[in-house]
């Protein structure tokens, strides 16, 4: 079984990085409507596939506190104490506004994982969607 065309693949997941910008919600709209959703990272290995898919740009992942403040939550509901891979010193909720995780990917920076910054979710910028294969 393959990705979608325009997907990349790694392990058992397709991901798609988008070229436009988009808030947190319109961007988990988007990833529903291509029958996936944002982003779940649940390894180094992955952060580290993400970080090189990411091109330098910064985007949307699947992780938001919006329904408790510090209790970040992946979209499909689970709680991490999956590694968590955030910026010195984040998440801040700066200005109490930030509930919403953006990945800063730095090509040329290889070796620093630590990228994830909360930020407004009414910002809009990039995001990458996930969706797995399943096996059989
Ligand atoms: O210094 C890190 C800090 O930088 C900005 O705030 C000044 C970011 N805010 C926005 O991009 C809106 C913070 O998220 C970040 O923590
Ligand atoms: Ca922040």
């Amino acid at each position: 079984e393959c990705c979608f065309q325009d997907w990349r693949s790694f392990l058992s997941g397709c991901y798609y990085l988008s070229l436009v910008g988009k808030t947190w919600s319109e961007s988990r709209e988007d990833c529903k409507d291509r029958g996936a959703d944002l982003v779940i990272i649940n390894s180094r290995e992955e952060q580290v596939f993400l970080n090189q898919l990411g091109n330098n740009l910064h985007y949307w992942i699947g992780l938001t506190d919006s329904e408790k403040e510090g209790t970040w939550r992946w979209v499909d509901g689970t709680t991490p104490p999956t590694p968590q891979f955030w910026r010195q010193g984040e998440p801040n909720n700066a200005h109490e506004d930030e509930n919403c995780v953006v990945f800063n990917s730095f090509t040329n920076s290889l070796g620093n994982i630590w990228s994830w910054n909360d930020q407004p979710c009414s910002l809009k910028t990039n995001w990458v969607c996930e969706y797995t294969l399943t096996s059989s």
